[in-house]
């Protein structure tokens, strides 16, 4: 099936609101424009489905909610303005726009995600379409980093100069090109300078096909995500995309990827329907096969992706009701070809590119972890202020990477002595100075700004790591690395079903606590216990510890020895620890 092709005949049963917003939405539209101009400080339930796909969110400060409520007002609205970065990479004048911006329109903070891009918050809305067009002006997009969509390319964003790293990075290029909506809304909507003509979004044919030739008018059931991963290196997470490319490498060439789909963390605990996954190995592809390929299997997702019930629309949920063999047939069918099994190679190690590296061209890279992605000026550590200054002075590329952290690439050697002094003037540590446990933490946003939120997440996980630090070091395993990831609720951001330790807000002020998963990101953790007070998450986890360096085998990770004992071994130790 080509990709101009028309999509098979819709599902008659009835499609969400979502769904109904989008296809009368005239490509992403509808009535945004006319909101834009009146006088709320909000959009309504429409327009606010379709901003997603422009790339903002509507939100508003929940911590200032009561005080509002007591005093007589309402919600103070506010946008969360998401960039699409495939593969993290930027230059330094891009980020010190959107740095500039943070400050004269946002929360005075930037954050960077764990897709890889960068978010700005407390945006107010008459400041919308000012804060979108800047961002343009650098050419960076927010077209597609939120909604029903491909969203950012993830890929390793480590700079090493060989033909592998490039040739992965332009496929994560090319995916975000082809993938990213093509609708002129945009480009009306916030980059039209006010006044000029309006242009009237005309043909699309019967079924929307021309103008988005790929999504057609109700794009895709749900979010889609792909990411580039090589097995001895999955910094990205590559088994949580709906869609991943696994480099097979030879020599110094990618002579085709394993194609990985179905993965994705969000559930919700109470419906039974939902649950996360990590992806499945479906087949083998080469180079120019790649492109196609992912066409095809957004194709069969969009066409045959649940839209009546949104909990159930991501594209593992249809892997799990056809089955993988399935599943494989129908993209054949729609690629037009039969495709060979995966190579056997697999996700071998993680890196997280963390301090100096030769790039390989007599250039070096220094990566710089960023404390859960948020950067701030606080009255000590002054994190926006280095950046600026590096930005300005050095002007290093920059790779935001997927555990919210920052590599500066392209590095002169004579420049390196005065990048660390710079970090050092505005105390920013260095990632050296960073204990093991800090830099494999990370959490996702949570309160104030994420409507979805249970409980405290990035706000949380600081205090925590302080605490944790202390135990860990007393039992001297200061050396090991445990993978630590929070969120605030169970939609798993900060993708915490995967690694040695996930932490998931649950109800107010308690956590579900995961065990069990792996480094490499290949297996999901279990509950190992659930509702677990704040205060008590650090004790939780000390006991486990306690047992891990008494029992664990030469070399076993704490997550590989939670899942060699199991959860009831696990709880049995805990009880007889207590008793
Ligand atoms: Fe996410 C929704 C933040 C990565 C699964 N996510 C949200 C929203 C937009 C809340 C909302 O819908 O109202 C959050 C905005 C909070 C705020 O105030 O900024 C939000 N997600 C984030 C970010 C910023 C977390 C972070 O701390 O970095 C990440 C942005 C990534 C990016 O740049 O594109 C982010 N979200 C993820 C990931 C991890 C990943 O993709 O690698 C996941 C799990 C993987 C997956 O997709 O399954 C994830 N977010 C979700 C879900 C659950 C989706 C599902 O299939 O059920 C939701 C809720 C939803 O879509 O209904 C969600
Ligand atoms: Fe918000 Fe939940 Fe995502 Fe955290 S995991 S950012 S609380 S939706």
């Amino acid at each position: 099936m080509s990709p101009t092709e028309k999509p098979a005949t819709p599902s008659a049963a009835k499609p969400s609101p979502v769904e109904v917003f989008k296809v009368e939405s005239q490509y992403l539209k509808g009535d945004i424009p006319a909101e834009l101009l009146d006088e709320n400080d909000f959009f309504g339930k429409g327009s606010v489905q379709l901003l997603k796909h422009h790339g903002t969110y509507q939100q508003d400060d929940r911590d200032a909610r009561a005080a509002a409520k007591a005093s007589g007002k309402g919600k103070a609205f506010m946008f969360m303005v998401r960039s699409k970065i495939p593969g993290g990479k930027l230059t330094s004048d891009q980020l010190l726009a959107q740095l500039d911006l943070c400050d004269e329109l946002g929360n005075n903070t930037l954050r960077i995600t764990t897709r890889q891009a960068l978010q700005l918050h407390g945006i107010r809305k008459n400041k919308l379409k000012e804060t979108i067009a800047r961002i343009n002006e650098v050419q960076v997009s927010t077209l597609g980093a939120c909604g029903d969509v491909n969203r950012n390319v993830m890929c390793c964003p480590a700079p090493y100069a060989n033909n592998i790293h490039t040739t992965m990075q332009k496929l994560a290029d090319d995916l975000a090109e082809l993938l990213a909506p093509r609708t002129t809304a945009y480009h009306e909507i916030w980059l039209r300078e006010e006044g000029s003509e309006e242009k009237q979004l005309v043909g699309g044919g019967v079924d929307g096909h021309e103008i988005e030739p790929i999504y057609g008018t109700a794009y895709l059931p749900r979010k889609f995500k792909i990411g580039v991963a090589l097995p001895e290196d999955n910094c990205i997470d590559l088994y949580t995309h709906d869609l991943g490319f696994l480099a097979i490498t030879e020599g110094d060439d990618v002579k085709g990827y394993n194609i990985l789909v179905g993965g994705g963390f969000g559930n919700t605990p109470s419906a039974k329907k939902t649950f996360p996954a990590v992806a499945k190995r479906m087949c083998f592809v080469t180079p120019e096969q790649a492109l196609d390929v992912a066409v095809a299997v957004v194709k069969v997702q969009r066409d045959f992706g649940n839209r009546t019930d949104r909990k159930v629309a991501r594209l593992k949920y249809l892997i799990a009701d056809w089955g993988i063999e399935k599943f494989k047939a129908k993209v054949e069918e729609y690629y037009g070809q039969s495709l060979p099994e995966p190579n056997p190679a697999d996700v071998t190690k993680q890196e997280d590119h963390m301090g100096w590296e030769e790039q390989g061209d007599g250039k070096w890279f220094y990566g710089l972890n960023i404390e859960n992605g948020r950067l701030r000026d606080g009255d000590d550590l002054q994190l926006k202020a280095a950046l600026r200054d590096i930005c300005k002075t050095i002007k290093p590329g920059i790779r935001l990477t997927a555990h919210q952290s920052l590599i500066f690439t392209d590095v002169e050697e004579k420049d390196k002595t005065a990048i660390e002094e710079t970090l050092q003037k505005y105390h920013v540590p260095l990632s050296h100075e960073i204990s093991n446990t800090r830099r494999w933490s990370m959490a996702c946003v949570a309160w104030p700004t994420c409507g979805l939120s249970i409980t405290e997440a990035e706000r949380a996980l600081p205090g925590m790591v302080d605490q944790l630090e202390v135990e860990i070091e007393k039992l001297g395993l200061s050396t090991e690395q445990f993978n630590l990831r929070m969120t605030g609720c169970p939609n798993g951001c900060a993708r915490p079903y995967n690694p040695d330790i996930g932490l998931v807000g649950k109800a107010k002020g308690k956590y579900t606590v995961l065990l069990g998963g792996t480094q490499l990101g290949n297996r999901l953790n279990f509950i190992y216990k659930d509702l677990v007070p704040e205060e008590e998450v650090v004790s939780e986890l000390t006991q486990v510890f306690r047992y891990f360096k008494e029992s664990r085998t030469a070399d076993e990770s704490f997550g590989d020895f939670c899942h060699r004992k199991g959860k009831e071994d696990l709880l049995a130790w805990s009880e007889a620890e207590n008793s």
